[in-house]
């Protein structure tokens, strides 16, 4: 009855959409459990009105007939519905049995992008995993930001201590291997990046983007520098080098908190425009140009993504990003690179990080962040001996499109003996699955970002409520979740007790009552810090409805540092050292008839998982290979031509752009493509397959020191088909 009364009205129902970081305020018109139509909340102060066309990819994704409603199981090649029950107790039942035969860390677990973006995911996901014991935890994390979480860890002591550039205030702001325009900002919540962009050229300061790719920022931005992939290290020691032989070293008030800076003027020693000109492509005076310019405007900001997270020297970039930040005083400080104050602290509910604490079995690589590189679990499943993989399981994650050798990694989950996921869709990954539990829709619980706010541009709060029903007999993430760890710590009576007891206070413990509690002891609760305290609970911010102001960013150090001392350390040893081996990698050259293949994303796609919404995938092919005129005279292919593009690791056939863009011996590509394969579900996209990139990147190319999947440095060889 209830249920009917509120179907039968029609409901505007203030929230956000979660597809990617920016957060985007949302007003949803809802009449019948359906989303009648959907358009960007001006009062969001946020973003103010802001929306991409991927938000109706939300709506898309809830009216999806290929979106998985009820668990399934799979016999050999053929599914079929089971009850909650029974998926649930299977799911336990296998894993515990895999245990049993080989240790805990026979089961490895692998979670995606969208865990971060899903309330339930992050609250309950880490510790149902915890539940199964094993050290063999990946995830998306080691194909994208880990080298961020790491550095931030060394330098300040949390691995979520990531400086965001105050881009609402800076007067320069440098992009290195980031692409806004197209992502709508990473780690860097900023919707509307084209409006913020413009405000900086507006107010007369600039924009400046330094890519293999004129870019879509770079057709915003005030000026755009080639670069050869993978060199980016060397530009950041170019530009430190030129800082100490310039004395414009400025450290302000980090002075009395900052150590060792005499580590890093010795290191940078060698790296002289001349050098750095000879690596990076770069010519000499825009290397002189770019360092002036930063150096002459008071508040400026250098910042840098996935395109330097994913390379050989991830770490080291973003280490020495960060330094140079500091050493220009631009760290903590207005228009600078500053640490956003959330009203939920995920600082305290996320753990510091570490790092080395124990090893991966085959290769011994170091643990980072309380994980392994996902780049070694194909050699995790395929090298025997005790603590083989043999067992996986996937929470919103599509690591066979996205993770380095995916085909490899596609032909061990036909081998395992178990495999479970939790997503609503069969896709490429999923398909190897022995059962599927699928969660309800975003729209369908209450949402409250625990982690974006922390790397926002500005500080606000927002509680997004449930706005969709729930049909009956669906679980929501949440429960999937609990009622897994439930089930995977019962066992003898003691057991029992204690997984009862457990149970209970997890039951007890709802999403909002941790976000309440989280709010009341963050820095703006009762017990928050004097400066920001408001008393702030989970019903204040329910009242309002558009999201709650708490302001631009503020300097919150040295106090915010989580190291012991309260200084920042600017010159951690590993990374010291690891400028050793950029020097040897410099050394090595690239075949003649090889160039580097990198990545690209367009706005109206994301990751490998929203090429099913009809609306977004429509329109000309992007599944395409861009290719620089020349580098295309030389092969003597022409536009619109399939060509062969091979790596070590495989070969595909793609049809070719030829394109001005792109520098010349680099070639790009997007990822998250290849949805050809039998047995997916997913109709629209696999009539706009495309192929798969990550069958051309290799396992074996990784950040030493993350283990991060250097994917940007990938060598191909690219030929006719014919
Ligand atoms: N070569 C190359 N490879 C890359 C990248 C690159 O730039 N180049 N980028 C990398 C990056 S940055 C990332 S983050 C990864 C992404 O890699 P993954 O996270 O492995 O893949 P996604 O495509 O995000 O897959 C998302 C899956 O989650 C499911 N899903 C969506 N929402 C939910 C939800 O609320 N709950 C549940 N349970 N499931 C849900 C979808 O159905 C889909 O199956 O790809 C990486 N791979
Ligand atoms: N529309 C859309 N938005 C998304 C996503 C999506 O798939 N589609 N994915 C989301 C995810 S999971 C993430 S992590 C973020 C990523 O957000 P961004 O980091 O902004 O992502 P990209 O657009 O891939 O930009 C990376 C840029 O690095 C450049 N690049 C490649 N190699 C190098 C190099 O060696 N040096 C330099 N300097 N540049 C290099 C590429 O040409 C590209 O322009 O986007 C998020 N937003
Ligand atoms: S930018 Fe687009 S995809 Fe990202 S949150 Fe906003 S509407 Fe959603
Ligand atoms: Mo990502």
């Amino acid at each position: 009855m209830e249920a009917k009364k509120k179907l039968s009205k029609k409901k505007n129902i203030f929230g956000v959409c979660n597809l990617c970081e920016a957060i985007c305020g949302i007003e949803y018109q809802v009449f019948q459990n359906k989303i009648q139509t959907l358009k960007g909340d001006p009062k969001d102060p946020l973003s103010k009105g802001h929306l991409c066309p991927k938000a109706f990819g939300l709506k898309d994704v809830y009216e999806d007939p290929d979106r998985i409603k009820r668990p399934m199981k799979r016999s050999k090649d053929s599914w079929t519905e089971i009850s909650w029950d029974e998926a649930l107790d299977r799911t336990a039942f296998s894993l515990k049995k895999v245990i049993k035969k080989y240790g805990p860390d026979a089961v490895a677990t692998y979670r995606g992008n969208p865990n971060v973006h899903n309330l339930d995911a992050m609250l309950y996901g880490t510790q149902f995993i915890k539940s199964i014991g094993s050290k063999n935890r990946f995830s998306a994390s080691t194909v994208d930001q880990i080298p961020h979480q790491l550095v931030a860890h060394f330098m300040f002591g949390h691995q979520l201590m990531i400086p965001i550039p105050d881009i609402s205030r800076t007067q320069y702001f440098l992009i290195l291997g980031g692409n806004p325009m197209a992502s709508n900002g990473s780690l860097m919540t900023s919707p509307d990046i084209f409006n913020h962009l413009k405000n900086i050229k507006d107010r007369g300061g600039k924009v400046v983007v330094i890519d293999p790719r004129f870019t879509e920022t770079s057709e915003v931005a005030s000026e755009h520098y080639y670069i050869k992939p993978g060199t980016d290290a060397v530009l950041l020691l170019g530009l430190l080098h030129l800082l100490f032989r310039e004395d414009r070293v400025k450290l302000g008030k980090l002075s009395k908190f900052t150590r060792r800076i005499e580590k890093v003027e010795k290191m940078v020693r060698d790296y002289n425009p001349a050098f750095v000109s000879e690596h990076t492509g770069i010519s000499e005076e825009s290397i002189l140009k770019l360092f002036f310019d930063f150096t002459a405007f008071p508040k400026a900001v250098c910042y840098g993504r996935i395109g330097v997270s994913t390379q050989p020297f991830g770490s080291l970039c973003h280490w020495l990003i960060n330094s140079f930040n500091i050493l220009t005083g631009n760290l903590d400080s207005e228009g600078g690179a500053m640490f956003p104050l959330p009203a939920f602290d995920v600082h305290k509910f996320v753990g510091a990080g570490g790092y080395n604490r124990y090893q991966s079995r085959v290769e011994l690589l170091p643990e980072v962040c309380g994980e392994f590189p996902v780049a070694t679990l194909i050699t995790e499943m395929k090298t025997m001996g005790q603590g083989q993989v043999k067992s996986l399981m996937t929470f919103a994650g599509n690591p066979v499109l996205s993770t380095p050798n995916g085909k490899t990694l596609e032909s061990h989950l036909k081998k395992l003996d178990f495999m479970a996921s939790v997503d609503f869709y069969m896709n490429e990954t999923t398909r190897h699955s022995h059962i599927i539990l699928p969660p309800t829709h975003f729209l369908q619980s209450p949402h409250y970002d625990i982690i974006f706010n922390n790397f926002a541009i500005r500080n606000t709060a927002k509680f997004s409520p449930q706005v969709l029903l729930r049909k009956k007999g669906s679980l929501t993430e949440g429960q999937i979740l609990k009622e897994l760890q439930w089930r995977m710590e019962k066992g003898n009576i003691f057991q029992n007790i204690r997984a009862f007891f457990r149970k209970k206070v997890r039951d007890f413990m709802t999403s909002q009552r941790i976000i309440d509690l989280a709010l009341r002891t963050g820095p703006y609760g009762m017990f928050g810090i004097k400066k920001f305290k408001m008393n702030l609970t989970l019903k204040k911010v329910k009242k309002e409805l558009h999201g709650l102001d708490l302001g631009p960013l503020k300097p919150v150090l040295p106090w915010r540092i989580h190291r012991p001392s309260k200084k920042i350390n600017i010159a951690p040893f590993i990374l010291l050292k690891d400028e050793k081996r950029l020097k040897k990698y410099l050394k090595k050259k690239i075949g003649d008839d090889e160039l580097y293949l990198i990545g690209r994303r367009h706005i109206r796609s994301n990751n490998s998982w929203m090429h099913n919404s009809e609306r977004l995938i429509k329109g000309k092919d992007r599944c395409i290979l861009l290719m620089n005129p020349e580098d295309a005279k030389k092969r003597k292919l022409g536009d619109g031509e399939i060509v062969k593009i091979t790596s070590k690791t495989g070969s595909i056939e793609v049809p070719l752009e030829v394109s001005e863009d792109i520098l010349r011996g680099v070639v790009s590509l997007p990822h998250g493509y290849g949805h050809d394969k039998e047995g997916i579900r997913l109709r629209v996209a696999k009539e706009n397959h495309g192929v798969s990139i990550n069958d051309l990147t290799s396992d074996l190319e990784r950040d030493e020191v993350s283990g991060n999947a250097a994917f940007t440095t990938t060598r191909v060889k690219i030929t006719p088909v014919n």
